[in-house]
């Protein structure tokens, strides 16, 4: 019999909403939740290829606990009670000796990890940090110091705007299926769309302007546009008078960034800055400056990013059809929202180990700072780190310089992952707890801002195929085992989804008719009232004094970026749209689309080296060799190359991908130190490699 289950994906971690259909026990159809407005029927390729992933066989099948040196390869398998036999040992030897504070946690963030961070709270530790140092870091410190608040706490109305613009923001190929539906409706109804980046794309295909600016320039070409339409008082001035603080300091600083200068900087024309300028000019309020993503990956783009919100707040683009939109919370529909599981735990009051809550407390400290933590590890200071628990989360591959990573982790006394994949980061763990995947189990409810906002749950659509638990089993199983349950108090997920509904009006029969439930009729539309920031003046704060007490200046004089070295080239990187991060490559289906990863590089370079397109070359930093094949091509600027994402695996369990094209985290040397201090993200674009014809 065919059934129909309404879950959530988790191919990526978009998550975006999905119908599954379920016969015999057995997946047999994957696609988008159409009950979700904007969502529809299509999905991605990764999201399809989760159906042949839940039988692959070169992923964890049982708990595996390590025979032999870290990332050797030998491994023991032995059940679910020895597993968590091993570890609670392990922790309890580590308790004693430093206290709980001594375990950390990381993870992906996102809606469901309000479990781990329960978790973490209940052992008695304050360190849950996430992956968003290498991610978006930067832009949501540059959001928080202008707005008072973090990246996600605006929506992008794409489908409605004028003028979107994006600096590297490849949102044709790294997407989120909602968002780029709205995109494509955007540009179907006459948006203008300016895109930037060194690199062609998918997505200055569908530009109406793209600008192949010089790598690590964005900074100056922002400055430039900024200067322009400051000078020209081409905004909005009734709202930049109401609601924004420090615009006469502004322009005093952007005195001498004139678009003439920029273009000297960055390669795009002082004529074509300006007619950018106009041109948003006409297109207010309904324009979208994004305020970036990968991009950020430069020393200064904590500072291109502060440029792009003040930007959006010159066109006057807050809670604006066709601009950034406030998204609605349970608590503009009148209703409770979730309670969260960490509620009832009694606080914990030892200090971080990534200093966030001392040294670095302007920090969001709720995603922690990753690098900061590698430090402790390494240095014993503020305190020791003994046990790391890795989940859905692969740093040997996401955070750079892989080598030098297991250098420190080595003085870990436990190190456990808890993955649906042999990734990097499983395969040099002490163990390996396998995760049912995202079809095989439930999860916690999670929250869904929006016109709309409700909540929604993934639902465990068939029997996991191999001897693996969903994620809430594993914590609860393991805070019991540590003497803890008394604050995971759970039997059941339904346990868990009661606790999480206790304050509203919503029972979990009511998801089952679409797997989610929505806390108004109609959509709450936007207006004035709701507009807030969360500066301490309320205002949206071109120069922040909280942040300038701190060090962090407002307004920070441009410099321009490294020149790569004699015979160098500045590493980009990216992701395609049939590709998670380090995540695919050896899926079985997807795998045979994505091969292997080349490195791109411009075709008046390639000839001066004598490298012919498919040629296979050297590319090397410091220690670090490794030989690809070589994709020749106009569509990249000469002082860089390019390589996707997520290659490159040592792992030889992986055996679709083992051996297949290079990581550029290897390449990444020293950059673990390398980071942003005003922003936190760490600077991986700050990497060059050189490039040779292979003996
Ligand atoms: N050099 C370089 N570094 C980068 C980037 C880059 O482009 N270049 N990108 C950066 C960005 S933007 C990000 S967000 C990070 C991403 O870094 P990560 O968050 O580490 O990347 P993912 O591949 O999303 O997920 C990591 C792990 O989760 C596992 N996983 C997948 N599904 C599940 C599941 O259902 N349960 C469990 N338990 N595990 C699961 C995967 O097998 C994988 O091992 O990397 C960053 N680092
Ligand atoms: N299919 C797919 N979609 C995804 C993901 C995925 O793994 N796969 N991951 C999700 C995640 S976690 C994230 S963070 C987002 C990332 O989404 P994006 O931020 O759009 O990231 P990318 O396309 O990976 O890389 C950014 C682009 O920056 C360009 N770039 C490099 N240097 C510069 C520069 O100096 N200036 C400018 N303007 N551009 C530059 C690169 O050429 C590249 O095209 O994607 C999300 N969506
Ligand atoms: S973008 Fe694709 S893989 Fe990611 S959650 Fe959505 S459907 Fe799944
Ligand atoms: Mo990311």
């Amino acid at each position: 019999m065919k059934e129909s289950v309404y879950s959530i994906c988790g191919m990526c971690a978009v998550r975006c909403p999905i119908r599954v259909e379920v016969e015999d026990g057995k997946v047999t159809w994957v696609e988008g939740n159409s009950n979700d407005s904007g969502m529809g029927t299509a999905i991605c390729a990764k999201a399809a290829a989760s159906i042949p992933f839940q039988y692959d066989d070169q992923r964890p099948q049982r708990p595996m606990i390590r025979d032999g040196a870290r990332g050797s390869g030998k491994w023991k398998q032995v059940s679910w009670d020895e597993a968590y036999d091993y570890i609670t040992d392990k922790l309890k030897t580590i308790i004693a000796e430093h206290g709980p504070k001594s375990i950390m946690l990381t993870d992906r963030g996102g809606p469901f990890a309000d479990l781990r961070k329960a978790f973490m709270k209940a052992i008695g530790t304050p360190n849950y940090i996430n992956h968003d140092c290498t991610c978006g870091r930067n832009a949501n410190h540059a959001c928080k110091s202008t707005y008072g608040m973090g990246r996600t706490g605006f929506a992008y109305d794409l489908k409605n705007a004028n003028h979107i613009v994006l600096f590297g923001r490849n949102i044709t190929e790294s997407f989120k299926v909602k968002e780029v539906k709205g995109f494509l409706k955007g540009v179907k109804n006459g948006a203008h769309v300016t895109y930037v980046d060194p690199r062609v794309t998918n997505t200055a295909g569908k530009a109406t302007r793209y600008w192949q600016n010089k790598p690590g320039t964005d900074y100056a070409l922002l400055l430039g546009i900024t200067n322009y339409i400051v000078a020209n008082k081409l905004y909005d001035e009734k709202f930049v008078k109401k609601w924004c603080l420090g615009l006469a300091e502004l322009k005093k600083f952007l005195k001498p960034y004139t678009p003439e200068w920029a273009a000297e900087e960055t390669g795009i024309t002082s004529d074509e800055i300006k007619a950018f300028c106009h041109e948003v000019d006409a297109d207010r309020p309904k324009v979208i400056f994004h305020i970036g993503w990968l991009y950020s990956r430069y020393k200064d783009t904590f500072y291109a990013s502060r440029m792009l919100n003040i930007l959006n707040a010159l066109m006057g683009n807050t809670e604006q059809t066709g601009g950034l939109i406030y998204p609605k919370t349970p608590k503009h529909a009148d209703s409770s929202g979730l309670k969260s599981l960490s509620a009832d735990i009694p606080d914990v009051k030892e200090p971080r180990c990534d200093s966030c809550d001392s040294d670095w407390d302007w920090y969001d400290n709720g995603a922690g700072m990753l690098q900061l933590a590698y430090d402790a590890i390494d240095t014993g200071k503020p305190y020791p780190v003994k046990a790391y628990f890795v989940h859905r989360h692969n740093p040997l591959i996401a955070l750079p310089d892989p080598e030098e990573q297991k250098r420190i982790l080595d003085k870990l006394d436990l190190l456990v992952s808890v993955d649906v994949n042999y990734s990097e980061t499983s395969w040099y763990a002490d163990i390996i707890l396998p995760e049912s995947t995202f079809l095989e189990r439930d999860t916690i409810l999670r929250t869904d801002k929006g016109p709309k906002p409700g909540f929604s749950m993934r639902r465990k659509c068939v029997e996991p195929f191999y001897d693996s638990k969903p994620g809430w089993q594993i914590y609860v199983d393991l805070a019991e085992r540590l003497g803890k349950g008394e604050y995971m108090p759970y039997k059941s997920i339904e346990d868990i989804w009661k606790y999480q509904l206790q304050d509203t009006d919503v029972k979990i029969e009511d998801f089952s008719a679409t797997g989610m439930v929505k806390l108004c009729d109609s959509p709450i539309g936007t207006s004035d009232d709701n507009i807030k920031f969360g500066t301490k003046s309320g205002k949206i704060e071109f120069v922040n004094k909280t942040w300038e007490d701190k060090g962090i200046e407002s307004f920070k004089p441009y410099e321009s970026p490294e020149a790569p070295p004699e015979g160098s080239y500045r590493l980009l990187f990216g992701r395609k749209g049939y590709q998670t991060h380090g995540q695919s490559t050896n899926n079985p289906v997807l795998s045979q689309l994505l091969g292997s990863n080349k490195l791109l590089i411009h075709t008046d370079e390639a000839k001066k080296l004598g490298i012919s397109d498919g040629d296979t070359v050297t590319v090397s930093n410091g220690s670090k060799v490794g030989s690809i094949e070589a994709q020749v091509t106009d569509f990249i600027h000469p002082e860089a190359v390019f390589m996707l994402h997520g290659f490159g695996t040592d792992v030889p369990a992986q055996e679709r991908a083992f051996g297949k094209g290079l990581a550029d985290n290897a390449f990444m040397k020293g950059k673990l130190k390398d980071w942003d201090k005003a922003g936190g993200g760490l600077a991986l674009n700050e990497t060059f490699v050189t490039v040779k014809p292979a003996a």
